[in-house]
Order: structure tokens, then sequence, then C-alpha cells
């Protein structure tokens, strides 16, 4: 591999504009997977990785939460492309040194791509940015741990940190990581949850009592028919196109509901099956709704009506099982179709033909993902997907149910833990009786409120387990400031990012060990538990050699931070739990609910299953006790004349904010990724052509802001005429920070309203004044509202 600090970085320029797929995966994937794996970690590291990957003996594969199939039915193979890279971006050989640090001021990296960051490989030392530094430089670690503790003891209030926690911490780092900040004294608890499926927490809480999907991956085989609303599995959760495929087999109805026609959902070679090598592959979807971005609230309230309509309701679940149903038959039975036709862009006839294979299923499961819940009305339409499936009684039965499929590999883990702003009162109960002090109650921080408030000076400290915040939060450039205004900011990362660059007064990175190493204490080796979308628990354990031998733990660090900080404050013992993982799964054990014999259970090949009531039993630990239909009046994202609603998605080639390369194959964008993909018919009505280079603008009326990033090339797309798509993370810059999802505060990243301009013609970030009146951006009527069944 050529030394990687030598790598030029990536121009736009070489951007190359290809046909859109019509298959995902194929021998291709197979071939890419390779050469990435052999290029980053060579042969040999590619076959100890590789064949662990996913397996009952190995670890879990970081790249996404889906489920493994059940032990014995696992393949050799049984990992993805974009496993495969997510794998070769931990285990690469490649090193950024205290040399490279010396070589390379903080300004210096700062002009640099994420992607060309994250080639620099894995970080190997601990490593400090003092007050008026230029360049990080190596720091002891015992020197690091008393440095967070006088910072953090300093403070006013334990409120003025905030502890940020990305998805991919194991469970037995994320309990030790809230026990510290609890007995620290604060639920200052952002997490990537909060912008990611925060809307489906909230809105699944409300509706059948517990914020998890319902299903099992044997019900998705099982289904009759599988609706995929808002995800694009092909790039994101590749693992689920074989489960897809393998319901398909067993007679299952496949439906997209998505803005693009997106490759995973068309047609799918699964390069574990020879037809899927040599021949045309697996159709996947049988319909495609091409909905207009943010219109699904409306599609799944005229379902509904066509179900009340026809009868097609499973009235013994509704009598036994739920609450509001009368509420909800009214409000649906009033729905607008004209405003329903409007806001989804769909005919009345494809929602009659939706409508019709619901009515004809007796066993339907409902997947969604981003598409759904970075909305402002998030969380109604997940409460609204709730409603549909509660008509039908299609939750708590084989074949059926909600699923939504998340992001990161240990995200619905990491809130099991108490990764949460919002503990529930029942946990801090257990942990004061587990561990002798009273646990704050007071809600804390989330990650737009975390934003907030170093912005405006009532918090001092980010410490970050995980994650590449700056990147990953909306609003960047708001961002950057609030960061920089920090007394502390603290990374505890695998590799290089942004975050690390955008320094607090002192700044400090600690690196850790990955998912693929090996993690030996004083009790010997260790290993860590993690648990995926539909429940399933089980251990993970890393086959490699840890990329330095100054790395730490995460589980390490954490007991470490909390030690420098509370000393022995209230007798926990820090040291036994770095050293024996295992006395931190006892505590589990007593404290989180469904985690009782947890080491015992964990240990199983396989692992277990987190109990589901309303999954188990068709039990709902709401407040009615029941399963609860919700009326939310219909809203919808209208952008005003002149203008297009934005959403901000994942190319194939990245991992959130990593950017493993320039390769968006499905969309057959290779080479850059500064573009924005439109419908050919809002290219022509703003004046511009296919190819054209524009500035994209968003004017946000209640801070009276201009937004703006600058020269994205036009590709013309399948996608409805007024929904423009860009990638995340080059356009956050353009989601303001107040604009959150009602009730869940999760920023509207697939909900933008902008306008596009000649390239050079945007106007930089700045508050709008009078002259602003010439951009026509003086939009009043963001939200339309269905006023009418609002006041009914
Ligand atoms: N390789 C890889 N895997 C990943 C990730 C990654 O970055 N790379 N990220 C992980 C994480 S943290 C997450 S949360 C998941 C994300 O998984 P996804 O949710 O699949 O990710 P996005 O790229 O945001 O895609 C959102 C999809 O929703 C569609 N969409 C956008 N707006 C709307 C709308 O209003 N209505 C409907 N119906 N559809 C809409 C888009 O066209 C797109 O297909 O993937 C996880 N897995
Ligand atoms: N505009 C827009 N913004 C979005 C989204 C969007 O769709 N559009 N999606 C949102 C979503 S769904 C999410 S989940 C967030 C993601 O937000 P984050 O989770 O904060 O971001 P990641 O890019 O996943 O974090 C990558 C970094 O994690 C570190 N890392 C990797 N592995 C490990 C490990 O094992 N341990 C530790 N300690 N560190 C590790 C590496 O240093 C790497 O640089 O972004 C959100 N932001
Ligand atoms: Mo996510």
């Amino acid at each position: 591999m050529p030394d990687p600090h030598d790598l030029p970085d990536y121009s736009e320029a070489d951007l190359t504009v290809g046909h859109q797929k019509e298959y995902a995966a194929g021998i291709k994937a197979v071939g890419i997977s390779m050469k990435r794996a052999l290029a980053h970690m060579g042969p040999v590291r590619t076959a100890q990785t590789l064949t662990r990957l996913n397996q009952a003996e190995g670890f879990d594969c970081m790249s996404c939460a889906w489920p493994d199939p059940e032990v014995g039915h696992r393949h050799t193979a049984e990992f993805c492309e974009n496993g495969a890279k997510a794998v070769a971006e931990e285990a690469t050989t490649a090193r950024a040194t205290p040399e490279f640090f010396a070589a390379h001021s903080i300004a210096e990296l700062d002009a640099r791509s994420e992607w060309w960051l994250g080639q620099q490989g894995r970080l190997t030392h601990p490593l400090v940015k003092r007050p008026g530094a230029t360049h990080y430089a190596p720091i002891e670690w015992d020197e690091a741990f008393a440095l967070i503790g006088d910072e953090l003891n300093a403070l006013g209030s334990p409120h003025e940190a905030t502890f940020y926690t990305s998805g991919r911490a194991s469970n037995e780092s994320a309990f030790a990581y809230q026990l510290f900040v609890r007995a620290f004294g604060t639920n200052n608890r952002p997490d990537c949850s909060n912008m990611c499926h925060e809307s489906t927490s909230v809105g699944l809480a409300e509706s059948i009592g517990i914020g998890k999907a319902s299903v099992s991956i044997e019900d998705v085989h099982q289904a009759q028919l599988i609706i995929v609303a808002g995800q694009n599995p092909g790039t994101n959760h590749p693992r689920m196109l074989s489960a897809l495929e393998i319901a398909k087999r067993n007679g299952a109805t496949i439906v997209a509901i998505n803005p693009l026609r997106e490759a995973g959902l068309t047609r799918f070679k699964n390069p574990q099956r020879p037809s899927g090598v040599v021949g045309d592959g697996t159709k996947i979807a049988d319909l495609h709704l091409p909905i207009k971005v943010n219109g699904d609230q409306a599609l799944f309230q005229a379902l509904g009506s066509l179900l009340v309509e026809w009868d097609a309701l499973d009235h013994d679940f509704i009598a036994t099982h739920t609450t509001g149903f009368e509420a909800w038959k009214a409000h649906v039975g009033a729905v607008d179709w004209n405003r329903v036709t409007d806001v989804t862009g769909l005919t009345r006839a494809q929602i009659t033909e939706l409508g019709q294979l619901l009515r004809d299923s007796s066993a339907t499961v409902f997947c969604w993902a981003m598409g759904l819940t970075q909305h402002r009305n998030g969380v109604a339409t997940i409460r609204d997907v709730c409603n549909l499936a509660f008509a039908q009684g299609n939750i708590g039965k084989p074949g059926a149910g909600l699923f939504p499929v998340r992001g990161h590999s240990n995200v619905q883990g990491d809130r099991t833990m108490g990764i949460w702003e919002r503990p529930p009162q029942n946990f801090l109960d257990a942990l004061q009786l587990e561990f002798g002090f009273d646990p704050p109650r007071a809600h804390g921080l989330d990650a737009v409120d975390s934003i907030r408030a170093l912005r405006d000076g009532q918090a001092h400290v980010f410490i970050g387990l995980g994650g590449n915040f700056v990147q990953a939060a909306p609003d960047t450039e708001v961002v950057i400031e609030a960061m920089r205004r920090a007394r502390l900011t603290v990374h505890i990362s695998t590799k290089l990012n942004r975050s690390h660059l955008v320094c607090g007064r002192t700044a400090l990175i600690l690196p850790t060990k990955g998912r693929t190493e090996k993690d030996v204490q004083a009790s010997g080796e260790q290993w860590i538990s993690v648990e995926d979308s539909t429940c399933a628990v089980h251990a993970s354990r890393g086959p490699l050699k840890p990329a330095s031998p100054h790395l730490k733990s995460e589980v390490d660090i954490v007991c470490r931070m909390a030690q420098a900080t509370l000393g022995d404050r209230y007798g926990i013992d820090w040291t036994a739990m770095r050293e024996d993982y295992g006395v931190i799964r006892g505590h589990i054990s007593r404290v989180v609910a469904g985690c009782e014999s947890y080491e015992v259970n964990v240990r199983r090949p396989g692992g277990f299953v987190m109990p589901h009531p309303p999954r188990d039993t068709r039990t709902f630990p709401t407040r009615s006790g029941r399963a609860e239909f919700a009326v939310s009046p219909i809203e919808a994202i209208q952008a005003p004349p002149g203008h297009l609603v934005l959403q901000t998605l994942r190319s194939h080639d990245q991992y959130n904010t990593t950017i493993y390369g320039l390769s968006d194959r499905y969309r057959g964008i290779e080479g850059g990724r500064k573009v924005i993909f439109l419908n050919a018919q809002d290219i022509a009505a703003g004046g511009f052509s296919d190819g054209q280079h524009v500035d994209i603008e968003t004017h946000w009326p209640d801070d009276d802001v201009v937004r703006c990033v600058r020269a994205f090339r036009i590709v013309a797309y399948d996608t409805p005429a007024g929904s423009a798509a860009a990638y995340y993370p080059e356009t956050s810059p353009l989601i303001p920070l107040d604009s959150t999802a009602l009730e869940s505060n999760t920023p509207t990243s697939k909900s933008v309203i902008v306008r596009l301009l000649p390239a050079g013609q945007g106007h930089e970030h700045q508050v709008a004044d009078e002259s602003q009146d010439a951009t026509g951006s003086d939009w009043d009527h963001k939200w339309e509202p269905d006023v009418e069944e609002h006041l009914s």
C-alpha cells in the first residue's frame, strides 16, 4: 500500500456521471469487497477478519444493526460489500502516528477532505492540543485522564458538560459510560440516535409502549407483504436483501415507498447463490411508489381510509388490544384525497393498488429508516404506520410487525444500557439500588440542545465516545463555532476525523481499540456484547492484534475517566469493571430490565432475545395498557414557488461521515460527491441544464439566516418533481439547527427547503436583510397543517 500520508486529496473536477443501475450486489460487489479489503488490510488480516465476521464465535459487524440469521443458518461469508469496507476501514494497516501530527498542523489537516483524513489510518497514541497550540502532540494516558478530571471538577455544575455517544459503543462500555456520567451528576447524554431513529423511539413508545422493532428475522422471511418505506437497504443494510429474497421465495410481495428507485429495491443478485452470479438475480419490489419527499404521512392516512372503507380490519384485535380506534376511523374517513395526491405526488390508482395489497395480506411487515424519521412530522408519521398495523392486527403474530431498521450496529443496545438524555425512572431507581447514589432525575441535553448549550456558553466540556459530532450534526458552521467555544473537547476514536480538528481551548484525542481487535485486561481476554435491530443480544470477540500497543479499550478509557473525575465517590469499583467486563455484565443483569442472567444468556451461541411485550404477548405497556391509535393532522413540507425540498442521504461508499471512497455505483456517480439529483422538470423550470454547477441556498425565516453550499453539479435523475437529493454531510450546513422534528427534536435532514443559483451567485452565510427580498425566499407557509382537522 502506498504511504497514505503522500496520498493526494481528491478533486471534484474528476467527477463523472453514468447510468443508474438496475440491480444491487452481484459478483461485482464481491470483487469490490475483496479489493478494498486487500488494499487496506493485506491478505492475512483479510482472512483473519472476514471469515469471523458475524459468526457465532466471531465478531459483530460494525456496519449496520441488521440481525444475523440463526446459528446453523449462516453462510461462511455472512457479510456484505459494505460490511467488508467497514472492516477494512478499521483493520487498515495505515497509521496516523505522532510524527504525522508533528508534520501537519491542525489548520492544514482541516483543509483536507473527510475522505483523506480517514485514509491516514488508525490513531496510535493519545494526543493533546494545548491552549494556543497549532499541532496535536502526544500525551501520557494518566495526564490525559487527570486533565479531564480537573476540567470536569472545575465546572460550576455537572450540567455544564455534555457526553455524546455514537452507536458503535458496546453494551459494556455504554453501561460504564452512563454510570460515570450519572455519578458525575447529569443526564446530558446526547447520542447519534437523537439525529437518527429518535422519531421512531418516541412514536413507538407512545403507540405500543416500547421503542423497538416488534419482529424477528423469521417474521420477515414469513411475511406475505413487506413494505419498505424511506430506506435504502441495498446500500445501508445490504444483508436485508438476502432476507427479502427468502421472503420472495416464500411468496411475499414487496413494496418500496421511496422518491428514488434505489437499485437494491429493484433487483438483487445474491452473490451467495449461483443465479445471483450468472443470472438476472431476484426482482425485489413488485411495486414502487415514487413518493414526494415527506408525503408518507398523507399516504398512510389515505391507506387507512381505504382499509376502513373496505372493512379490511381485524375487529378482534382492535376490540381486544387497542384504544382510540373510533377517532382514528373518523379522521381517516374524512381524508382529503386532493391533498393526498398533491403532497404524495401519487395517483389515487397507485395508492389503491397498495391498499389492495394490504387488504389481501394477512401478515404484513412495515420496514422503515431515515426517510420517515428525519422530518418535522417524523413522530406523527411513525404513529400513522402503527395505526395501519393496528387496523389489521399486524403486530404480535408471525410474519407481521413494525420494523424500524436501525443504523449503527449497537445504537439500540446503547439505549437499552441507559445512553439516553431522558432515562426512564425505573431505570434510575434500579441504578440507585445497585450503586447507592441518587442519580440525577431531570432530563438532560440531547444532540441539538447540546449544541445550543455550547454555543450559548452554558456548557464548556464536550466528550464524545466515538462518532464525528461536528459532521453528523446539522448546521455545520454553527456547530463549529459552538465546539470552538468549549474549554475542553475530548474524542475517543479509532480514526482521525473532522471533529478532532474543531478544537476547544484544550482538545484530546484518545485512541481506542475497535471491534476487530483483541482486548486483554488484567483478568485475561475480554469480549463484549451488542443488540441488533430485532432485540437480539450476543457476544463479540475481535481476532486481530490491536493497531498500536498504546491503545486502550473503550471500557478501560471510560472507567479511568471516571476514576480521575470521581475518585472513590460512592465506592463504585471502576478497577474491577475495567479489569473484568464480567463485573459490568453483573451490574447490567441487576439494573437493566430484561437482562437478568445476562452473562449466561449472552454467552449462549447466538445469544438471547430481549423481551418485547407487544411482540411476545400482545401486551402494550402504554399509558392505557393498549395499543394506541393516534390522530394527527396531515402535515407535509411545501416548498414555495422557485424552491425545492432537499433530502440529504448516503452514497454507496460512505459510512455516515466516514467516506470510504468516491463511488456511488448504483446511482452512477464516480470520482466525486458534490452532486444534486434533480427531476428534469425542475432543471428546466429553474433555467438550468444537466451537468451545470449550482450553489444551494436555504433561508430559514425563524433566524433569518441564509445558509449556502457551493458548486454542486446538477444530475438529472429519476426523482419526483420538487424533490431533490444530495449527499450528507456535504449538505449538512444547509439544515438549520432549529429545524427539528416535533417531540423527538431530530434534525430535519430529509426536509430542507432550498433554492438553486448558478455557481458563484449563492450568498455568504449571513443574516438576511432587506436586500434579501431579491432572493424570493420569503416563505411564510412552510407548513400546511390540515387546519380544519386540527380543530376537529
Ligand atoms: N454502508 C452504510 N451502511 C449504513 C450507513 C452508512 O452510512 N453506510 N449508515 C447507518 C446508519 S447510522 C443508518 S441510520 C442507516 C441509514 O439507512 P437509510 O435510512 O437507508 O439511509 P439514507 O441514505 O439516509 O436513505 C434514506 C432513504 O430514504 C429515502 N427518502 C428520503 N426522504 C424520503 C421521504 O420523505 N419518504 C420516503 N418514503 N423515502 C424517503 C431516500 O431516497 C433513501 O432511499 O444505515 C446504516 N448503515
Ligand atoms: N444531513 C444529515 N445528517 C445526518 C444524517 C443524515 O441522513 N443527513 N444521519 C444522521 C444519523 S442517522 C446518524 S446515526 C449520525 C451519525 O453520527 P456519528 O455516529 O457521530 O458519526 P459516524 O460517522 O458514524 O462516526 C464515525 C467516527 O467514529 C469513530 N469510530 C469508528 N469506530 C469506532 C469505535 O469502535 N469506537 C470509537 N470510540 N470510535 C469509533 C471514528 O473515529 C469515525 O471517524 O449522523 C446523522 N447526521
Ligand atoms: Mo443512524
